[in-house]
């Protein structure tokens, strides 16, 4: 096994984010790591926390994290920020507004830069999961901002999700309705003390009395809770608020546990990860070679001027490729 790998599975936090940076930059070879890290993963329970840039995710979650603490729970975060592509503001911000945590062995937190594209990001979250699971974080916290597909796409990576929401900040329910519902397993309002909170709370509280949260399979169900999250201006009321929510996360667990919906998801999570294996082991290669050797842009003139169409074209390459 190698060096890295074996510091990994010691719970050496350091060796766990070197691990996740050179997945980030993809270096050869890397996924030798992941292999070996494999059979150590999938005992954590992974925590979405998605919600609109500046919807106060990293506040909150730097506090939940000192929730878990207090409960002996080891916690890994990652936090996922498209909207910074580069090494930018929000990311040097996160570790530093989680830096009171960065003497506890106890606790890892990573941002993760998210070049490439959204198929090529939500492989990466996954991976660097695995890392987190296998260095033996209990609970793994996956920060995601709410901006288009990417929030749905947190559904394939965690066990419970928690949607984010602040009055004001054009949350409207439409919205809400659209995607986010079939997501949420509890919703926090944060930033009470704003106008609007109480208004946001009752609408919130209708739609979750509709709802009918995903897997109908169950005999049990469960009502997606709506918390509200105090002010920080408050920081016993805050801090008090968050523990709530802690326990209300942790319920949702006991939930998933009890009603067999864990290993549903479960199953979920790794189809996803599968399809990202075998697209990244089939359909890459193919697709490197074409662009490397030209192919692709004599295809696309092809496809310009007509005299092809693309189904006919992709025919034509999968019969070159795919033996069956
Ligand atoms: N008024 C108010 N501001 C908050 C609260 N929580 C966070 N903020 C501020 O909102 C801004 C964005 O917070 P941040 O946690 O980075 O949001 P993120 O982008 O969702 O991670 C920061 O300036 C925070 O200080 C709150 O409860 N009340
Ligand atoms: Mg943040």
């Amino acid at each position: 096994m190698e060096e890295l790998s074996k510091r990994v599975l010691a719970g050496d936090i350091r060796a766990a984010s070197r691990l996740i940076r050179n997945l980030e930059d993809q270096i050869p070879d890397t996924y030798v790591a992941i292999k070996e890290l494999f059979t150590a993963t999938g005992n954590s329970h992974i925590v979405g926390i998605t919600g609109a840039p500046g919807a106060g995710k990293s506040t909150l979650i730097d506090e939940l994290i000192a929730a878990y603490r207090k409960k002996e729970k080891t916690v890994g975060v990652l936090a996922v920020d498209p909207t910074s592509p580069f090494t930018g503001g929000a990311i040097l911000g996160d570790r530093i507004r989680m830096l009171r945590h960065a003497e506890d062995s106890g606790v890892f937190v990573r941002s993760l830069a998210t070049r490439g594209s959204m198929g090529g990001l939500s492989k990466a979250v996954g991976e660097a999961i695995h890392v987190v699971e296998a260095s033996g974080k209990e609970k793994v916290i996956v920060e995601t901002c709410g901006v288009g597909q990417q929030e749905v796409d947190i559904i394939n990576h965690a066990h419970t999700v928690v949607v984010v929401l602040v009055p004001g900040m054009g949350d409207d329910v439409q919205a809400i309705k659209a995607g986010l519902m079939e997501i949420a397993d509890i919703f926090v309002i944060n930033k009470a003390d704003r106008d609007g909170a109480n208004k946001l709370y009752q609408e919130l509280l209708n739609i979750a009395s509709l709802s009918r949260n995903g897997d109908t399979a169950s005999s049990e169900q469960w009502t997606i809770p709506v918390m509200k999250v105090e002010s920080i201006a408050e920081p016993l009321k805050f801090a008090e608020s968050v523990n709530l929510l802690c326990d209300k996360i942790e319920e949702h667990y006991q939930y998933l546990v009890k009603s067999k919906l864990l290993s549903n998801r479960l199953r979920r999570k790794t189809t996803a990860e599968l399809n990202e294996a075998l697209w990244g082991s089939i359909l890459q290669p193919i697709l490197q070679e074409l662009n490397d050797g030209g192919e692709m842009e004599s295809m696309v003139e092809k496809l310009v001027n007509k005299e092809i169409d693309p189904y006919t074209l992709a025919e034509q390459v999968a019969q070159r490729y795919v033996k069956k």
